[in-house]
């Protein structure tokens, strides 16, 4: 294969017209390049102007989405969607005027119950088969009280997902006479942790410690491997890191400051303990979902200027080198005044995405249901692979690496983007060598 490449840069180096013309035809095949539409559902409101899709699950050939939308009388609901079934009003506990749903798993809708006018008195139930149960105590709890959960929502935890019926978040710490809840556990220390997301018995969440300087506090984001006591044993993610969710052993967050303006999106590999801080867009930018082999995170980013607010719906791409992608998702989904907001989570395999955007045809923000298997993740360049402004060996040889591998998930080195790394990406390299260096 070598003698093959060296052989493809011998002739094109010793042929610069033919060179040239080959470089136009590239161009004019990067532009010509069409896929079929991509595929977006405006999933509608239970009668109010608004709704937000927050979680979503594949159960066989449908796709579940579970979110939140104000109805007619201006209440929050949660709202539970399939195409099969549309929009469904997952009404309240009794005894309360509103609900709001944050997660989905195995069918199971997370369910908090509340008042319009004090979110901080909310209870935490589970919405299946139709009807909405209290979730109930513990394991070793034989009193069995409801949970009150706070405002944050009701999560998975690891007693909760294998073993143990379909309780919304709650954890064991050991011993008596602590405090138990969904989402809140006070440690030894009395510091109090916030708990968020689980998956395979792991736990994410944060606590807060003492620091010096102004604030005198900071956040810890963790991971609570399964069965493990957080007060003794958790995996740190970092300071200032919230994890929003954990697919897979992949973590995903936004790393918060105390005092700053600015928020940016991270990935955490639980096996191998490594943060990445990834490439964010906009003042405030989250990372708020990833598929369960790690390769593509979604999020969402906001920029306010004294004019108007920017939404940038995100996605990031890990391709075969291990580079994180960016990509603004209204490249694709922006059409007829319409645009996407934000990007609170894909299906575990990586095909459908949830969040809001403006659907300019009923003048709402809505919840919407993407598809992202037409699209290709890609963005064509000069030839600079490395995107460090200079297009050198680096470069070329990134693309003789790869140099003759297809797929979907090619990254730069597929220079062109059409869905393979041959001459065409190669001479696009070697026409532009040595620019910007
Ligand atoms: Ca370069
Ligand atoms: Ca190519």
């Amino acid at each position: 294969m070598w003698a093959t490449m060296t052989g493809i840069i011998r002739s094109a180096l010793s042929a610069q017209k033919q060179f040239m013309v080959f470089s136009a035809l590239v161009i004019l095949t990067t532009c010509s390049l069409s896929y079929s539409q991509p595929q977006l559902v405006w999933l509608g409101t239970l009668g109010g102007n608004f709704s937000d899709g927050v979680d979503l699950e594949v159960s066989g050939s449908d796709v579940i989405v579970v979110g939140n939308s104000r109805n007619s009388a201006g209440y929050d609901r949660a709202f539970y969607w399939s195409r099969g079934s549309g929009m469904i009003e997952i009404t309240p506990l009794s005894g309360y005027d509103s609900s709001w749903a944050s997660r989905i798993k195995y069918g199971m809708v997370c369910v908090n119950s509340g008042a319009r006018n004090n979110r901080f008195i909310r209870k935490a139930a589970i919405w299946s088969g139709g009807s909405l149960n209290p979730v109930r105590g513990w394991w070793f709890d034989t009193t069995y009280h409801v949970i009150n959960s706070p405002a944050i929502g009701s999560y998975w935890s690891s007693d909760t997902e294998n073993s143990y019926n379909q309780r919304c978040g709650y954890i064991y710490v050991g011993g008596s006479g602590r405090s138990y809840n969904t989402c809140s556990w006070w440690n030894d220390a009395l510091l109090p942790h916030e708990l968020i997301d689980s998956d395979d018995g792991y736990i994410v969440g944060f606590y807060t410690a003492s620091a010096s300087g102004i604030p005198n506090y900071k956040y810890v984001g963790v991971v609570i491997p399964p069965n493990a006591d957080p007060n003794t044993y958790s995996i740190i993610i970092g300071d200032n890191c919230i994890p929003r969710s954990i697919v897979g052993g992949h973590v995903v967050g936004t790393i918060v400051p105390p005092i700053s303006t600015r928020s940016s999106p991270f990935y955490f590999n639980v096996t191998s303990r490594q943060r990445i801080d990834l490439r964010g867009r906009g003042f405030h930018c989250s990372a708020n979902d990833v598929s369960r082999d790690g390769t593509r995170i979604v999020g969402s980013g906001e920029e306010a200027t004294d004019e108007r607010i920017f939404y940038y719906p995100l996605v990031w791409q890990r391709d075969i080198s291990g580079q994180w992608l960016m990509f603004d998702l209204n490249r694709w989904f922006s059409s007829g005044g319409s645009y996407l907001i934000s990007v609170n989570a894909i299906s575990q395999d990586g095909r459908y995405i949830t969040g809001r955007g403006y659907n300019a045809a009923t003048r709402r923000i809505e919840a919407y249901l993407a598809d992202l298997q037409s699209i290709y993740l890609c963005e064509s360049h000069s030839g600079d692979v490395n995107n460090n402004r200079c297009v050198d060996d680096a470069d070329l040889l990134a693309v003789l690496f790869a140099f003759g591998r297809t797929g979907n998930n090619l990254g730069r080195v597929d220079v062109n983007c059409d869905r393979v790394v041959d001459d065409a990406d190669l001479l696009q390299v070697l026409f532009n060598f040595g620019s910007g260096c």
